[in-house]
């Protein structure tokens, strides 16, 4: 296995391997497979454009071809995929996949402060990504290229139309595209190896990464398609970033892909697009985070989008958050759908609600594992077992599951018990059917509708500011999005005048992702303290509540 990354034991691969979950193969074989199975099928619907099996497989073996022998890209390297939800996603991760080159997945929403950590934490040999959204990330891209040390990574743009306006210093994925196949360039990578790394949402410091392998991430995407009855009839909308471990994989536009059905990229998640692309192209099934699926079901309850027919959605896919029990029991009456619960994790284990359940389970659980060999330990703080039904936190181990993140022995070691359990910093209860209830986290970690933020990385932010004396980033609820993100700052002495306008500019002007800024910002003389003078979060968190919960401070 790839240096810096922990293999499981002996003992347990051969386990995974004798239970037929672990086959050998690869993410860059199920494409093959599809384009053998489903060649004139529609494999992508993005905007106006349609591909097929066939033609997206052909696409992936061009551009393979050129990232080959025009970039040298070669087994092992890594690159950073940072895109907006188009049809060149897939080309991209696919060609990468067929040549052993190692995809390193950002969001979209990250910015400098992000995507340069990935750069240096991998050694990334090229950027593929494409301005959106008002933002320039291939200016960015650019910036972050020439920063790095080390040998200059290429930066790819990948928009259609960068071939006839070419960025300085950039290569258009268009020029890329070989005429030619060259199958001298591909490569049986080894199953049991790393195939990509996702970003955790991260509890410490910088974002960690996470070493997938293609024996692991097949397993979790064949049994997801399995537990989401998936088909040739599927198609899938995903109204999140694709490149997100929930839209990829659970079952995700990899589950769809398999199972031979269609994947329609929503360019953005509000309801008159996502509404209108399941009426336009027969959504049988979308993935929300709750901030979205409550936008859709206010929309369609106002009326907002009134005369649409969605009678083709079969299954709405709620996760990455809490999903209230309350607006959960809105989707069946509203969408005309049933729901499915995700409870999952870039680091492995996700929990499906199925599609069997009972009403009471669907809405008021976050569901089961996916294999047998999910095993579920639940602790209490002490790291006894809690009885059963008794809150604990979730610590879990499994077929596809990491052992470790990349390069980060001594954060292993705090995240990973001695026998290889993950702790998961999430405090579940476990019901009599099996099924996961989330109570809340032990983690230091913010969820903003299914956007994690690590405290800590945002306060070393704040820190740097040359009139902030010291800084401390709590979640404070909300009706929307479950949390956002309060700072509370105390100013150093015979500083300049910290206002808040001041601080998020300067936080922007680091480079840190939008979603990482600040939503309120407090000024302070002091800090509560603990019993032991560390300062109190819990106080912090419990003083904006209350601040909140009066009527004048909520306007
Ligand atoms: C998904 O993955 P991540 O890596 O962005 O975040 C994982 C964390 C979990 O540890 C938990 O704290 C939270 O997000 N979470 C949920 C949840 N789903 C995720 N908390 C409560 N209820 C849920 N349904 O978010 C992710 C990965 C794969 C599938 C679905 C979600």
């Amino acid at each position: 296995m790839r240096h810096g990354c922990t293999p499981w034991p002996e003992e347990f691969a051969d386990r995974y391997r004798a239970a037929g979950y672990w086959t050998g193969r690869t993410l860059g074989g199920l494409l093959r497979d599809g384009a053998d199975r489903f060649a004139d099928r529609t494999a992508v619907v993005s905007g106006d454009r349609r591909w097929t099996y066939a033609e997206l497989d052909g696409r992936a073996d061009r551009l393979a071809t050129g990232l080959a022998r025009r970039l040298d890209l070669a087994p092992g390297d890594p690159v950073v995929v940072q895109l907006p939800n188009t049809a060149e996603v897939l080309e991209v991760v696919f060609a990468l996949f067929r040549i052993g080159a190692l995809p390193v997945y950002a969001l979209p929403a990250h910015r400098s402060a992000e995507v340069s950590h990935l750069v240096a934490a991998t050694g990334a040999r090229a950027l593929v990504t494409a301005s959106a959204a008002g933002f320039d990330h291939v200016g960015m891209a650019l910036r972050v290229a020439e920063e790095a040390g080390g040998p200059r990574s290429h930066v790819v743009d990948a928009a259609p139309g960068a071939a006839d306006a070419p960025r300085e210093g950039a290569v258009a994925l268009e020029a890329l595209r070989s005429d030619t196949v060259d199958p001298g360039v591909f490569t049986a990578p080894d199953p049991a190896d790393v195939a990509f790394f996702q970003l955790s949402g991260g509890t410490t410091g910088l974002p960690k990464l996470i070493p997938r392998t293609h024996d692991d991430y097949l397993y979790s995407v064949r049994a997801s398609a399995d537990i989401c009855e998936l088909g040739p009839d599927t198609v899938y909308l995903s109204a999140l970033p694709v490149v997100h471990n929930f839209p990829m994989s659970s079952p995700g536009f990899l589950g769809v892909l398999y199972a031979g059905g269609s994947v329609v990229m929503a360019p953005d998640p509000s309801p008159a697009t996502c509404l209108g692309l399941i009426e336009s192209e027969g959504v049988t099934l979308a993935a929300a985070v709750p901030p979205v699926a409550l936008l859709w079901l206010d929309a369609v309850e106002r009326g907002a989008e009134s005369g649409r027919d969605l009678s083709s959605l079969r299954m709405l896919q709620v996760g990455g958050a809490k999903f209230a029990p309350e607006a959960a029991r809105r989707v069946a009456p509203v969408l005309g759908c049933r729901l499915q619960q995700v409870f999952g994790m870039a680091e492995g284990l996700v929990n499906y609600t199925r599609p069997e359940d009972d009403e009471a389970t669907v809405t008021g659980t976050q569901g089961r594992p996916i294999s047998p060999d999910d095993e579920i330990r639940i602790v209490r703080p002490d790291g006894t077992e809690a009885d059963p039904g008794e809150p604990g936190e979730l610590l879990t181990r499994g077929p596809y599951t990491i052992r470790g993140y990349y390069d980060a022995p001594v954060h292993n070691a705090r995240a990973f018990t001695p026998d290889g359990f993950y702790r998961t910093g999430d405090v579940v209860r476990l019901t009599p059917t099996g099924h996961l209830v989330v109570e809340g986290r032990v983690k230091d970690q913010i969820n903003r509708g299914g956007e994690k933020i690590a405290p800590d990385e945002v306060e070393d932010h704040i820190l740097a500011h040359p009139d902030v004396h010291d800084a401390a980033v709590v979640a404070m609820p909300d009706a929307y999005l479950g949390e956002r993100a309060c700072a509370y700052v105390i100013p150093r002495e015979g500083g300049g005048a910290l206002t808040r306008p001041v601080l998020l500019r300067f936080l922007r002007e680091r480079g840190l992702a939008s979603y990482k800024i600040p939503d309120r910002v407090e000024v302070v003389p002091e800090f509560p303290a603990t019993g032991v003078g560390k300062v109190s979060r819990r106080d912090l968190r419990a003083a904006i509540a209350d601040a909140l919960a009066r009527p004048a401070e909520r306007a």
